[in-house]
């Protein structure tokens, strides 16, 4: 579906072509003297191409406070589905489709509303859904029960006849100006199990990954940084901010402060920048759920505005059930929803990331039981000279089911030492880019190890581009990153 060149996006309000033009009808809502007041009004707005399209839908709630919802609606046509959704749990049935609300936006007060969406594929018509249903009680409304309420159901009242145009159409991206990866792909979103950028076309970013900013921040400055995107061509750096190992938690301002500035640096370069919260030991991220509530919200504050912000929650869970990380992620993500309500969450697995292989398990548990949010995506790491085709059966089998991004893996041993396998790590770079999975290599520092990517030392000069300060490792990275990135631009 994604592959399919989009038109221009329009609303359903203002376009003619693609059928039917429903918006929120208005009439006075049904209620009974002693049930609380009920009644809805739902916008539903589309863009459509040949056999798919996005559509967004507001939800008011034109009675008393809820709880929680269930928004329920009709496809007019039988070969409309639903193929994926956010801001809400979403199920289709036949043509029936519901959704139902998520932890944070279930509670909706007397006229508040709320927005959510999905993606979705048609075969011979895309007509708008006309009816809705919130909670069972029929949305027809626009004003609040305060009169005496017909004993009846109020006739339909028909769509408005002229086009009202109170808001304006969504923008649609126009053509990028810039050549760096943020310049062209702008805010990203999770689409199926792809990473998309914002002409909604799946892309692969590849980069590298700092090693802990506690001991190698004399590796990342203007020079270091300039090597990456320019030399290496890279769009993406990993900030890896570990917790314990005198790392946040010995320093929470300072290390805050120390990866925004990161995020800063990534940005004016047209970087991706992936802010780790680098928990390994102990590897229960519940141990660390208060810091990472502090440390995710300050930063999603602070750079919500910007377009090139991925955050991972937690680096290589270990030693905990995979309902311990899920808990974990439905108590952080929130958090990081509510400043920044578009950005892509990246959720570690079971394993040390191993979508659960490591510890004897494998990704069926995170597809039966997947983080009840929107716009995320899970984590998978491997070290090459260690990881081989067990790991790599199991991540092709998770890719057609989960959105997976590599946020770290080596060349070598999973030591972060050794020599570099260079056929296994061929062997996994190919795959991820046949699979078009992002990734981050460990590590983008001169540590004394074989996974470094600058020889020791490098980071006390100032000259970090080309392959005389670099690593086997670092030569093996860098002839693979700066190989020319194909991203669609419409
Ligand atoms: C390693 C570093 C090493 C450091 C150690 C403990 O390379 O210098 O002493 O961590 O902090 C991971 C972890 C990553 C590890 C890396 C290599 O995410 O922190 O870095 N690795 O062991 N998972 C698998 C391997």
């Amino acid at each position: 579906m994604s592959s399919i060149p989009r038109p221009p996006r329009r609303t359903l309000l203002v376009s003619g072509a693609v059928g039917a033009l429903a918006l929120a009808a208005t009439a006075v809502l049904p209620m009974t003297t002693a049930a609380a007041a009920t009644g809805c009004a739902v916008t539903y707005t589309t863009n459509s191409w040949p056999g798919g399209f996005t559509a967004n839908l507001t939800i008011q709630n034109l009675g008393d406070p809820v709880s929680a919802w269930a928004l329920g609606f009709t496809f007019p046509d039988s070969g409309q589905r639903v193929t994926q959704g956010w801001s809400a749990t979403w199920q289709q049935s036949g043509s029936a489709v519901t959704a139902q609300n998520m932890s944070y936006n279930g509670a909706l007060g007397s006229g508040a509303s709320t927005t959510i969406g999905f993606n979705g594929a048609w075969t011979t018509a895309n007509p708008a859904p006309t009816a809705f249903t919130l909670n069972g009680t029929t949305c027809t409304g626009g004003i609040s029960p305060t009169t005496a309420p017909p004993t009846t159901l109020p006739p339909t009242t028909p769509p408005p006849t002229t086009p009202p145009p109170t808001t304006p159409p969504p923008t649609t991206p126009p053509p990028p100006t810039g050549t760096t990866p943020v310049a062209i792909n702008g805010q990203l979103r999770v689409c199926g199990v792809s990473l998309c950028n914002q002409y909604g076309r799946p892309i692969q970013l590849r980069g590298m990954s700092t090693h802990g900013l506690q001991w190698f921040a004399n590796c990342y400055n203007d020079a270091s940084l300039d090597a990456l995107a320019n030399d290496w061509q890279a769009d993406l750096l990993r900030i890896s901010m570990y917790v314990q190992e005198k790392g946040y938690e010995t320093n929470p301002a300072g290390f805050t402060s120390q990866v925004n500035t990161l995020v800063d640096k990534a940005e004016a370069r047209g970087l991706y920048a992936l802010i780790d919260f680098h928990t390994l030991t102990p590897g229960d991220p519940m141990y660390n759920l208060d810091r990472a509530k502090t440390f995710f919200a300050a930063v999603s504050a602070r750079n919500a505005a910007k377009k090139n912000v991925i955050y991972e929650i937690t680096n290589e869970p270990n030693g905990v059930s995979w309902s311990t990380i899920k808990n974990y992620a439905e108590q952080v993500i929130p958090v990081i929803r509510a400043n920044d309500p578009d950005a892509v969450v990246i959720v570690g697995t079971r394993g040390w990331s191993s979508l659960g292989v490591s510890e004897g398990g494998n990704s069926d548990e995170i597809v039966n039981n997947p983080v009840r949010a929107d716009n995320i995506m899970y984590t998978f790491h491997f070290y090459a000279a260690s990881h081989q085709d067990t790991y790599r059966n199991e991540l092709q089998r998770a890719a057609s089911r989960l959105p997976l991004f590599v946020t770290e893996f080596g060349t070598v041993t999973y030591t972060g030492d050794g020599a570099v396998d260079a056929a296994s790590s061929t062997t996994w770079l190919d795959l991820l880019d046949r699979l078009k999975i992002s990734y981050a290599n460990w590590t983008y520092s001169d540590a004394g190890e074989g996974s470094a990517a600058f020889r020791p030392g490098t980071c006390n000069g100032g000259s970090y581009a080309g392959t005389a300060v670099l690593t086997d490792s670092g030569n093996f990275m860098r002839n693979r990153i700066r190989t020319p990135d194909s991203f669609p631009t419409s």
